[in-house]
């Protein structure tokens, strides 16, 4: 591995990307190696602090096992080395292929976690648009698009992060900061010493839940009613934003008439949840009103009946008079840079993008596929074919639901390309796997909306021979004849200047900002002054939207798939992917002191359900699904640490896929996502 730096010896500033929280770091080189990473000390967002993944970006950097020319498989399934150039000819002739004699839209591209949001999700999207197909994939059919619709359909927009410091009262509802968001458990433990109160609604014990004032275990996927619940305990009571309601909201007053029936003792027996617990963090929201933070994580839309779990909440945030707030639902303003997807300049004509006539909303305000559809389409059971696939830092073999048919699906592809550092199970299966640069070896853009903050990464390193990201899409584009005009830009650098170009802000002015830039102040508040970005232009406790297209129109409360289909085969309930500290989905696995920390799967499991299978700690079981079944080790944890009847597995494992057991078909008619926390099992002693 031929490395080279900018500079022999010295430290460089820029972002951590282990994960999506982007903290500030400083990476050090010592006679042109990669020596150290450190905390930038100047930075909001993590304040000099970075959590124990950030260092491991050397270990990934250059780990042994990285790929570093391209691949191609054979015949007999063995992969050869060959060179970018003939990689790249190969590729674009076989997707030149399919376009001809099938169309465009038989092609996807597929961006994954690895590559988050914005500027590199971008170059994704215009790649495929200007190719010509509507088929745009992510990881966000089955993350963050949950959340974000249902904030989105009542107000029209989504910040992701509030600013709980500011708040008297946090909510928050399948989160678990500690291990996913770590600089923002500073500033929820920082808000705890100033006497800021703290409910934590989970079935499993998440370690913030150890700091809550109220820590309550519902049954999964019933934190709508818990929700509704709530709302009704503002109506009944008369402690709602009065003034909001009469001036922004539509449909209020039907949300009012369905709450009634949500009495605490309906909660109860909807979410396991005590009536006098649901009365008591009624009375927390009426002290603390209006400074209230109302927070949901990846525990709420990844089941069945999210979204309007979601919104429900959104709701109950605004009711209590949290809109505008700086702890509660505040509208960043956008940078306004260049538009990299295409979205808006070239959008998509001829065939259905996949997934849109089942999911229409995803489409329509996310302009995202469906990746579960796409399996069927891969399978030939869609309008069309789905037959060439670029996926690009993604491990769907491992993260999407039903693993069984995703891989058959993958299998069937005519081309299957994957850009990754490692040879995943996703990998193994590819035609051609491309050698993907870490995010040391590129520079791009970076927002934090809730900061109103940019920054630009810097390049610490390259590797010779790995090409970027954008090289990866300019090649092909500029082999099929697009690159002239939709990547007309040398390098990233180029790129960078365009993107900015619009804003008034340079590549240099960000180059000398490493605390990050504030491109526009913070205004809070704004619905006084201008309508919110609803079709309504107010807030949307009924959607008109929603209804036209056959939806609720208003965010009704259905149990989860696990109650209303009971069936003594499976009677435990599995929630999946409740995240490790030191992995990141399926990453990570391969750093030996990470793996050292867990080397193997467990099911956790409550001692009550463990004593009722006489099934000791550590015993070898299977986990069954309708779908298939897992053997792992059990790990019997303490009586609060998960609800009776609960049991959880991580969903990262490549030697232990829990997605085997999850469903694909299962999905919330509005995001399309799957029902990763409420499957039904059933766990059997695994013979010696
Ligand atoms: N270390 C680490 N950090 C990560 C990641 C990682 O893989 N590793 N992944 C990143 C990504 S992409 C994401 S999306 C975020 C996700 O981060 P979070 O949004 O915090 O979500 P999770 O950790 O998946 O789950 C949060 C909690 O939801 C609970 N839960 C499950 N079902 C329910 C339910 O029905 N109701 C309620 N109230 N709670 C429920 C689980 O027990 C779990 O404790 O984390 C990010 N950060
Ligand atoms: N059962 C279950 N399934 C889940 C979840 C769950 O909670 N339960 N969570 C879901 C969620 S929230 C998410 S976000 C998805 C995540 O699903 P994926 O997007 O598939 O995430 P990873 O498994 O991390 O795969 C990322 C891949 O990208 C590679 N990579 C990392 N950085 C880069 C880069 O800079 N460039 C390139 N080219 N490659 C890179 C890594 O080596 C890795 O193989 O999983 C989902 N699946
Ligand atoms: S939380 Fe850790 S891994 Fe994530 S950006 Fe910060 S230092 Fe990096
Ligand atoms: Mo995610």
């Amino acid at each position: 591995m031929k490395v080279r730096t900018p500079i022999t010896d010295g430290v460089v500033p820029t972002l951590c990307r282990m994960c999506d929280t982007r903290c500030a770091i400083n990476v050090h080189i010592k006679n042109s190696v990669i020596a150290g990473i450190t905390p930038f000390e100047n930075h909001p967002v993590n304040e000099g602090r970075i959590c124990p993944r950030s260092e491991a970006a050397i270990d990934l950097f250059y780990h042994p096992d990285r790929i570093l020319k391209p691949l191609k498989r054979r015949e007999d399934g063995s992969f050869i080395e060959i060179s970018h150039t003939r990689a790249l000819d190969e590729i674009s002739a076989r997707l030149k292929h399919l376009k001809k004699e099938h169309g465009a839209h038989t092609v996807g591209v597929w961006k994954g976690e690895g590559l988050g949001f914005y500027q590199q999700e971008g170059y994704a999207r215009r790649f495929i648009r200007a190719f010509g197909s509507p088929n745009y994939f992510s990881n966000d059919s089955a993350c963050y698009n949950g959340r974000y619709l249902g904030n989105h359909l009542v107000c029209g927009f989504w910040n992701a992060f509030p600013e709980f410091n500011q708040a008297g009262l946090i909510l928050l509802f399948g989160t678990n900061p500690p291990i996913c968001h770590p600089p923002f458990t500073r500033e929820l433990a920082d808000a705890r010493e100033n006497g800021t109160r703290l409910v934590v609604i989970d079935p499993r014990l998440n370690p913030m839940a150890c700091y809550a004032d109220i820590f309550a275990q519902p049954y999964p996927g019933t934190d709508g009613a818990l929700g509704w619940g709530l709302i009704n305990y503002l109506i009944q009571t008369g402690n709602y934003d009065r003034d909001l309601v009469q001036r922004h909201v539509i449909g209020f007053e039907k949300i009012a008439a369905y709450a009634r029936k949500f009495t605490p003792q309906y909660v109860q027996a909807q979410s396991g949840i005590y009536a006098h617990v649901v009365e008591t963090i009624g009375r927390l929201i009426v002290k603390n009103q209006p400074d209230i933070s109302i927070f949901s994580g990846a525990g709420l839309e990844h089941h069945e009946n999210g979204v309007n779990s979601i919104r429900t909440l959104v709701i109950l945030s605004c009711l209590s008079g949290a809109l505008g707030r700086p702890c509660g639902l505040y509208r960043p303003e956008p940078l306004g840079t260049g538009e990299l997807s295409l979205d808006r300049t070239l959008p998509p004509t001829g065939k259905n993008p996949i997934g849109r006539d089942k999911f229409p909303v995803l489409y329509d305000i996310r302009k995202e596929c469906h990746t579960m559809t796409a399996m069927d389409y891969m399978l030939g059971k869609g309008e069309y074919p789905l037959k060439g696939l670029i996926i690009a830092a993604a491990n769907p073999a491992v993260t999407n639901p039903n693993t069984a048919k995703v891989e058959k699906a993958l299998k069937s592809l005519d081309l299957l390309v994957v850009n990754d550092f490692f040879m995943t199970k996703t990998a193994q299966l590819a035609h051609y796997i491309l050698p993907a640069t870490t995010f040391l070896e590129r520079e791009e853009l970076h927002f934090y909306p809730k900061l109103q903050r940019v920054n630009l990464t810097r390049c610490v390193a390259t590797v010779d021979g790995v090409i970027d990201e954008y090289r990866v899409w300019r090649e092909l584009a500029l082999r099929l004849g697009f690159g002239d005009q939709y990547f007309p830009w040398k390098n990233e650098s180029a790129v960078n200047h365009w993107l900015l170009a619009p804003t008034g802000l340079t590549v240099d002015l960000l180059h000398n900002h490493p605390q990050g830039y504030v491109y526009k102040p913070i205004r809070y508040q704004k619905h006084l002054s201008e309508n919110l970005p609803t079709p309504s232009g107010k807030l949307e406790f009924a959607s008109p939207y929603l209804k036209q297209l056959g939806l609720d129109e208003i965010p009704v409360y259905r149990p989860p798939y696990h109650r209303r289909h009971t069936d003594n085969r499976f009677p435990l309930v599995l929630t999946t992917g409740a995240r490790k500290s030191l992995f990141y989905h399926s990453r990570n696995q391969n750093i030996p002191r990470f793996r050292n920390v867990h080397p193997d799967a467990e099911v956790e499991m409550h001692p009550d359900d463990a004593a009722h299978l006489q099934i000791e700690n550590g015993e070898k079981v299977h986990v069954i699904s309708k779908n298939g079944r897992l053997t792992l080790r059990v790990s019997i944890k303490h009586h609060s640490e998960l609800r009776r009847g609960i049991v959880e597995i991580y969903h990262g494992w490549e030697d232990w896929r829990v997605n085997f057991l999850t469903f694909d078909e299962i999905n919330d008619p509005i995001s399309g996502f799957p029902l990763l926390k409420g499957v039904p099992v059933r766990i059997e002693k695994a013979a010696f």
